[in-house]
């Protein structure tokens, strides 16, 4: 099927807002709104393991509509359920998700003088056919939504990427990381120049297959130095927000609007504003009228930034976070350059109900 043949949408206003139009209100998803505080996602989930999940286009889609179904006419977008781990795994690395643990590669890359480190730069990667699972969810979502909201589609950032596949899964200390960077730099950058070329072709096949908008994941952002930002992160970033409209040309596909999420560089906000991307993610950490003044008259939306824990607090402190937002960004004199969303992906234990009071006191106080 091919992406032109979808129900026409009914709801657009997200896309809008990310091309930096003028709109009746802001609109809004939470980061990981599907997942693992929604009952019904370990109901559909059973014991089938993470990853056989997201490789099954029925499954995977089932879970992404959930959150859409749960919260109709509150939230303005659907993100396809899948991992930014899928491109290493496309690179022939092998990735297991540990239950209640998270991610773990049993072979991670620990020096450029392991065999696995060469393999994986010259290796070429049948994108298409590695992660043609993804594109088939994406396809039997965007059937499924019948125009309802516009589908993200995503991956993580190089840096990101890197941090993973060197690690070997989550770290507090970045250990491999850090003396990957500032031992071996020029190794790094090669990989992460590789990671980044995959990435928009994985951007790209998703927009082929029905994906409206697309985010790009730095989660781990926050770990460097503003120097090693500069070197290690934002040229990718920048590589795939200069490449993938080009690509989307060569497959004769439109652009879409381009999301970044440079989790804990806020000293970048004001560099990245000037990548190329329509709408930048922010933290809990920023301010939101500083970073209004940051943006300046630049094109460009913000997206966030509820502190995801506010959702553990009372009513009435979820209350205080919505206005709290809604001055901070300006809404009532802007009307424009703002999507609602947490500061980060919202948390296991989350009451689903309160997060369902976040979005009608966010309807409320911006209509
Ligand atoms: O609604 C959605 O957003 C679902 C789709 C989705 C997305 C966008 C999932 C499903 N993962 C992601 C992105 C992702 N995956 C990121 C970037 C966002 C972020 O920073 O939170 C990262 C860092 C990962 C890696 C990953 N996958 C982690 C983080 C581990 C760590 O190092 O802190 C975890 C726990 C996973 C597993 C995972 N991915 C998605 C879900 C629902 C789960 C939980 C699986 C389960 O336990 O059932």
């Amino acid at each position: 099927m091919m992406a032109d043949a979808f129900e026409p949408l009914k709801n657009d206003l997200i896309i809008r807002a990310a091309w930096g139009q003028k709109v009746e209100r802001p609109p809004m998803w939470v980061m990981r709104q599907a997942g693992r505080y929604l009952p019904e996602y370990h109901e559909a989930k059973g014991n089938r393991d993470f990853f056989e999940c997201c490789r099954d286009p029925e499954v995977a889609s089932t879970l992404t509509l959930q959150p859409i179904e749960r919260f109709a006419g509150l939230i303005d977008a659907a993100i396809i359920f899948s991992d930014i781990l899928v491109i290493p795994q496309a690179m022939g690395m092998v990735v297991e998700m540990v239950d209640k643990k998270g991610p773990h590669f049993p072979n991670p890359l620990r020096s450029p003088d392991d065999d696995q480190y060469s393999e994986l730069l010259k290796r070429h990667v049948d994108v298409a056919a590695e992660l043609d699972y993804v594109y088939k969810a994406i396809t039997l979502t965007r059937k499924k939504l019948q125009g309802k909201v516009p589908l993200i589609g995503f991956c993580g950032a190089p840096w990101t990427l890197f941090c993973y596949m060197v690690e070997g899964g989550g770290t507090k200390l970045f250990k491999e990381t850090k003396t990957w960077i500032y031992k071996y730099p020029d190794e790094s950058q090669d990989l992460l120049q590789k990671i980044s070329e995959l990435c928009v072709e994985h951007l790209a096949l998703q927009v082929k297959a029905g994906a409206q908008l697309v985010q790009i994941f730095d989660s781990w952002a926050g770990e460097l130095s503003p120097p090693s930002f500069k070197k290690f992160s934002e040229p990718y970033l920048a590589y795939i927000s200069e490449n993938l409209p080009r690509r989307l040309r060569e497959l004769d596909l439109e652009p879409v609007p381009m999301i970044v999420f440079p989790k804990g560089a806020w000293y970048a906000l004001d560099s990245v504003c000037n990548l190329g991307y329509n709408v930048v993610g922010l933290d809990w950490l920023h301010d939101p009228a500083e970073a209004v003044k940051t943006v300046g008259d630049r094109p460009v939306v913000i997206q966030g930034n509820a502190d995801p824990g506010v959702l553990y607090g009372s009513h009435e402190s979820i209350t205080q976070a919505v206005k709290e937002m809604v001055d901070g960004f300006g809404w009532a004199q802007r009307r424009h350059g703002w999507i609602v969303n947490l500061g980060h992906g919202i948390t296991p234990f989350v009451d689903p109900e309160d997060l369902r009071f976040f979005f009608q006191e966010v309807h409320r106080l911006t209509s």
